[in-house]
C-alpha cells in the first residue's frame, strides 16, 4: 500500500475497521503524495482524510466502475502494452456469445441459470485460441468490452449510483493518472462490495480497471481484500468453505463419480504451448492432502480414500443449511467460534429454526447470542422457552491470544504467535475439543458399529498427546512431509522418508508425499519454522520483508509480479524494480513467479490461469456473465432497473421460498438499510468487555438532515427501523455524513445500521442489527445483501 500513488478505498471502510494496516495508506499520503479517494454510501472516518470524497448508492459500484473503463477507453488512459500481451484482450470470442436487454446469452429462463457455452474463445484446430493484435476483429475482447461498457457514461452513472457528476468524473482523473508504466493505483475493499447480489461482479469490475491501468503484480497495484478476522484468510486457505478443500482445491461433487473423473475435471489443461500452469500439478496436491488426511488408510487401490470424501449435489453454504434447519431438516448441530443469530440474515428465522433443532454444541470463549437464544429478552428476542426443545451444550474454548498458532493476514503473511496467558476456568483449545470428540464418536462406533463410518474411522491420527494435536505438529503436517526417500529427474535425493518438504514442487501424486494444505508448503521446513522469522529488513525499501514470517506461495509476496517488468523483462517503473530478467535469471526483491523461463519464452504471467493471461472476459467463471453488469439490489429501492427494466436484480441469484416471502417492496419501505462496523466494537464479542462497552454504550442508527426533517426525528430520538422480518429500537443520530441521492427521479435515502449489539454482554441491551436484512446471497459465493435492503422509519 505504501507504495501506491492513488489508493482508493471503495467497498470498504478501511480507516475504521483496518486502522492499523491502513497507516500504510497514510504513509503513501505522506511520502508519495499519493491521493486517497473514497466511494462510500457514507461519509466515513476515511473519507475525513481523503482528497477526493465521492458519494454512491449501496448496490451500484459496477454502474460507476463501468463508467470508469468508458471512460479509460475513451481518454486513451490505459497501459497499452500491458493490456496487449499479459490480458485476453486481443483473443477472439465465439460468434454465439451475446448481450441484450440485461440478460447474456444461453439464459435459461426457468432454470434462472445459464448455459455458458457461448462464453468462450474461438479456437484454432490445435486448441489454441485465436487472437488478433491488431485489435479490429469485430469478436476481439476488446472490441466486445469497449461495446459491452459504451452504455455507462457519466450521465448514466450519475443517474443510477446519484453520485454528482463532477464527483464520478475527479475519480476517473486521478484514477487514469496511474495509466503511467510508473504510476500506480490500491484498492481497498471489503464488505461494501462483497455484501451484495452483485458482489463477485463488483470486485471483478475493479481488478479489469486495474488490468487496464497495468497495475497487477506492480508494487503499489493489485487488489487488496482487507480482511476481515484474524484469522480468516488462514481459515479461507485451509478449506471451509462449503465445496472447497484445503489449499482451494475442490470439494467433490456428484458428478465426480471416481477419482479420475474428479481429477480430469480440475485439472486445466495449458491452451498455449509453453505457458506455465500451475494447477497442472493438481492430482499431486491433491494425493498428498488424502494422504495427510487418511494416512495409510489411503492407497492406490482405494483412489486414496477418494470415496471416504463426501460428494455435494449442491453447496451447503450457510444460507441453505440454516433453511433446512427451518424446514425441519436437520437434527444436530455444531456451533463453532461463530454466533449466527447475531451475523447471518434475518435473526426471526434463525431462532425459528434454532428451535427445531434436538441439540446443539455451542464451542466459544463467550456466552453468545446464538448459545442464549431460547431464552427471552422481550422485543429483543421474543420467545417462548417453554416450547423450545432442543438441548444446548456449551463447551468453552480458548481464544488466540491463550495458544500458540499461526495467522495470515491480507497480504498472505503466515506470522507465527505465541501464548500469551492460560485461559480461565474450564476453557480448552479448539483442537482439544474437536480431538475430544472424534476419539468418543470413534469408541461409540467401534462399540456400537454404524453405516458409512469409514471416513471417521479411517482419518489418521499420529499426534504426540491422543487428546492435545499441539499447533507445532498441525503446521507441519500442513506444510507436508515426504513418505518416502524423494528423488529428482537425475537421480539425487530430495527429501529422505519423514523429513519436511522445501515447496509443493517436491508434491508427488503416488502417495509418497504427505500434505494438509498445499500452498503452506516451505512454511516449515527442516530449517525450521519460517512463520516464527523476524527480519524484518527491506532492502529495496518497497516493504518485501522476505526475512519477515512467511508468505504462501513460496515466500512470494506480489502475486503475478511477472506482470510488474515488460515483456523484455525490464521493470515498468525502473525506480521500482521488484523482479527483473538479468539474461540468465529473474532476479530482484521478491520471489519470481517462474524462475528459468526467459522473456522470449512468451510465458504468461498469469500463470493460475490455463492461456496464462488477466481475463478482461471472464470465460464460465462467474455465474452471471463473462462482463459484469449492473443489477439493483434484490430488494431495490427503484423497483425497476434503469438500464433494463426486464432484468431488474441479478438473474441467476438463489432464493429460497421462505425468504423471498420476507421480502418487500420499496412502496411499503422506501429507505435502503446498510449495516457497517464502528473500530470501537468488533462484532458481538467486544460489548462484553467494559472499555469497549464504555467507549460505545449505545446502539443507534444514523440518518440524513432531509430524512430526519420529513419524519420529524431529532438527534437522541428512539427510532424504530422495520421491514417483513421484524424491526429494531435504537437512537437516531442525524447527521450531514449520509446526505440524500438523486436517482432515477427519486430521492433515496439511507439509514446507516452498525452491529454490535444484541442482549448478550455489557454494554447498554440492543437488537441484533441482523433482524432486518434479507436471507438472499451473492450468486457465486452466496454470501449475503448486508449492505442493501429495504426499511421503514418512524420514530419509537
Ligand atoms: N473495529 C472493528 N474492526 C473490524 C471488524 C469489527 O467488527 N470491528 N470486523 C472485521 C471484519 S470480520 C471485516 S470483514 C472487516 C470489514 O471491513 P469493512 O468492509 O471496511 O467494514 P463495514 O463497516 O462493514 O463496511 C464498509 C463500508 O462499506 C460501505 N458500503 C456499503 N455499501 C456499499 C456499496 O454498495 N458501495 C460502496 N462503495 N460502499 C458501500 C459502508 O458505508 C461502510 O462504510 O472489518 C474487520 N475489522
Ligand atoms: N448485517 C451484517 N451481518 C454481518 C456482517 C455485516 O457487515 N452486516 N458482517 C459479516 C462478516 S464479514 C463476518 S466475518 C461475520 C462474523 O460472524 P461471526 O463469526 O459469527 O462473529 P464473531 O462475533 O466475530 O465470532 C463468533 C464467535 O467466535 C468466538 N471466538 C473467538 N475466538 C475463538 C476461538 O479461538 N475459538 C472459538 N471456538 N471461538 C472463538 C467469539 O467469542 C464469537 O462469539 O458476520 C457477518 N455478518
Ligand atoms: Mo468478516
Amino acid at each position: 500500500m505504501k507504495n501506491a500513488n492513488v489508493i482508493v478505498v471503495m467497498g470498504g471502510n478501511a480507516a475504521e475497521a483496518h486502522p492499523v494496516g491502513f497507516r500504510w495508506a497514510l504513509e503513501a499520503q505522506k511520502n508519495n503524495d499519493a491521493k486517497i479517494v473514497v466511494v462510500d454510501p457514507r461519509f466515513t472516518r476515511t473519507a475525513s482524510i481523503a482528497d477526493v470524497y465521492a458519494p454512491i448508492r449501496s448496490g451500484t459500484d459496477i454502474t460507476f466502475l463501468l463508467g470508469v473503463i468508458l471512460y479509460l477507453i475513451n481518454n486513451n488512459k490505459i497501459n497499452a502494452e500491458y493490456v496487449k500481451h499479459y490480458t485476453n484482450a486481443s483473443l477472439l470470442v465465439r460468434d454465439d456469445f451475446s448481450f441484450d436487454d440485461g440478460l447474456f446469452s444461453g439464459f435459461d429462463a426457468e432454470a434462472r441459470q445459464y448455459d455458458k457455452t457461448s462464453w468462450n474463445y474461438q479456437f484454432d484446430s490445435e486448441g489454441v485460441p485465436l487472437r488478433d493484435d491488431t485489435f479490429t476483429h469485430p469478436r476481439c475482447v476488446w472490441n466486445l468490452l469497449k461495446e459491452h461498457v459504451s452504455r455507462y457514461t457519466p450521465d448514466v452513472v450519475e443517474n443510477i449510483c446519484g453520485t454528482p457528476r463532477e464527483d464520478f468524473l475527479k475519480v476517473c482523473e486521478v484514477l487514469a493518472s496511474t495509466s503511467a508504466v510508473d504510476r500506480t493505483t490500491s484498492f481497498l475493499y471489503a464488505l461494501g462490495w462483497t455484501h451484495h447480489t452483485v458482489g463477485a461482479q463488483n470486485i471483478r469490475s475493479m481488478a479489469m480497471i486495474q488490468l487496464l491501468l497495468g497495475n497487477m503484480g506492480m508494487p503499489g497495484g493489485g487488489v487488496n481484500a482487507l480482511r476481515g478476522h484474524s484469522n480468516v484468510q488462514g481459515m479461507t486457505d485451509i478449506g471451509p468453505l462449503a465445496t472447497t478443500l484445503p489449499g482451494y482445491l475442490a470439494l467433490p461433487n456428484e458428478k465426480h463419480v471416481d477419482l479420475q473423473s474428479y481429477l480430469d475435471a480440475n485439472t486445466p489443461k495449458t491452451v498455449v504451448p509453453g505457458q506455465v500452469n500451475y494447477w497442472s500439478n493438481y492430482p499431486k496436491f491433491f494425493v498428498s492432502l488424502m494422504k495427510h488426511l487418511y494416512g495409510d488408510a489411503a492407497t492406490r487401490e482405494n483412489q486414496w480414500g477418494y470415496d471416504w470424501l463426501p460428494k455435494w449435489d449442491q453447496p451447503y453454504d450457510v444460507l441453505r443449511y440454516f433453511d433446512m434447519m427451518h424446514r425441519g431438516k436437520v437434527n444436530g448441530y455444531i456451533c463453532q467460534g461463530f454466533n449466527p443469530i447475531a451475523s447471518t440474515p434475518d435473526k426471526n428465522k434463525l431462532v425459528a429454526s434454532l428451535s427445531k433443532l434436538k441439540y446443539m454444541v455451542v464451542i466459544d470463549p463467550l456466552v453468545t447470542e446464538t448459545s442464549n437464544f431460547w431464552q427471552n429478552h422481550g422485543e429483543m428476542n421474543d420467545v417462548d422457552s417453554a416450547s423450545i426443545q432442543t438441548e444446548v451444550f456449551r463447551l468453552p474454548s480458548t481464544c488466540f491470544a491463550e495458544e500458540d498458532g499461526c495467522i495470515v493476514n491480507s497480504g498472505r503473511w503466515m506470522q507465527w504467535h505465541w501464548k500469551g496467558a492460560d485461559a480461565p476456568g474450564e476453557a480448552r483449545t479448539d483442537g482439544q475439543i474437536l480431538a475430544g470428540l472424534l476419539h468418543h464418536l470413534r469408541e461409540l462406533y467401534r462399540q456400537e458399529g454404524g453405516k458409512g463410518i469409514e471416513p471417521l474411522m479411517n482419518m489418521s491420527w499420529h499426534y504426540d498427546q491422543f487428546f492435545h494435536p499441539s499447533a507445532e505438529e498441525v503446521a507441519k503436517e500442513n506444510n507436508g512431509y515426504a513418505l518416502a526417500d524423494l528423488y529428482d529427474d537425475k537421480g539425487n535425493l530430495l527429501r529422505k522418508k519423514g523429513e519436511l518438504l522445501d515447496s509443493f514442487a517436491q508434491m508427488r501424486d503416488d502417495g509418497t508425499t504427505s500434505s494438509g494444505c498445499w500452498i503452506y508448503a516451505g512454511s516449515w521446513t527442516e530449517n525450521g519454522n519460517r512463520m516464527a522469522n523476524r527480519d524484518n529488513a527491506d532492502p529495496s525499501g518497497l516493504g518485501t520483508t522476505l526475512g519477515w514470517g512467511w508468505a504462501w506461495p513460496m515466500n512470494r509476496r506480489v502475486l503475478y509480479n511477472r506482470a510488474s517488468a515488460d515483456p523484455q523483462g525490464k521493470p515498468w517503473d525502473p525506480e521500482r524494480p521488484l523482479i527483473e530478467w538479468n539474461g540468465q535469471k529473474w532476479v530482484g526483491y521478491d520471489i519470481p513467479d517462474f524462475n528459468n523461463s526467459p522473456p522470449e519464452a512468451n510465458v504468461g504471467p498469469f500463470i493460475m490461469q490455463q492461456e496464462g493471461l488477466g481475463r478482461l472476459f471472464a470465460l464460465n467463471k462467474l455465474a452471471e456473465g463473462p462482463f459484469p453488469e449492473h443489477y439493483e439490489p434484490y430488494e431495490t429501492p427503484l423497483g425497476t432497473n434503469p438500464l433494463h427494466p426486464n432484468v431488474v436484480s441479478n438473474p441467476v441469484v438463489r432464493i429460497f421460498e421462505a425468504d423471498a416471502k420476507r421480502l418487500g417492496t420499496h412502496k411499503d419501505f422506501p429507505y435502503v438499510g446498510t449495516t457497517y462496523r464502528l473500530t470501537e466494537h468488533f462484532h458481538t464479542w467486544t460489548k462484553h468487555a467494559r472499555l469497549n462497552a464504555i467507549a460505545q454504550p449505545e446502539q443507534f442508527v444514523e440518518i440524513s438532515e432531509g430524512l430526519a426533517k420529513a419524519k420529524g426525528i431529532t438527534t437522541g430520538d428512539t427510532v424504530k427501523v422495520s421491514n417483513k422480518r421484524g424491526f429494531i429500537r435504537a437512537k437516531a443520530v442525524v447527521t450531514p455524513r449520509i446526505r440524500t441521492l438523486n436517482v432515477n427521479g427519486q430521492q433515496v435515502e439511507t439509514i446507516g445500521i452498525p452491529l454490535h449489539w444484541g442482549f448478550e454482554g455489557r454494554t447498554q441491551k440492543g437488537y441484533l442489527a441482523n433482524t432486518l436484512t434479507p436471507g438472499v446471497g451473492d450468486a457465486n459465493s452466496q454470501t449475503p445483501e448486508f449492505k442493501a435492503f429495504l426499511v421503514n422509519i418512524e420514530k419509537a
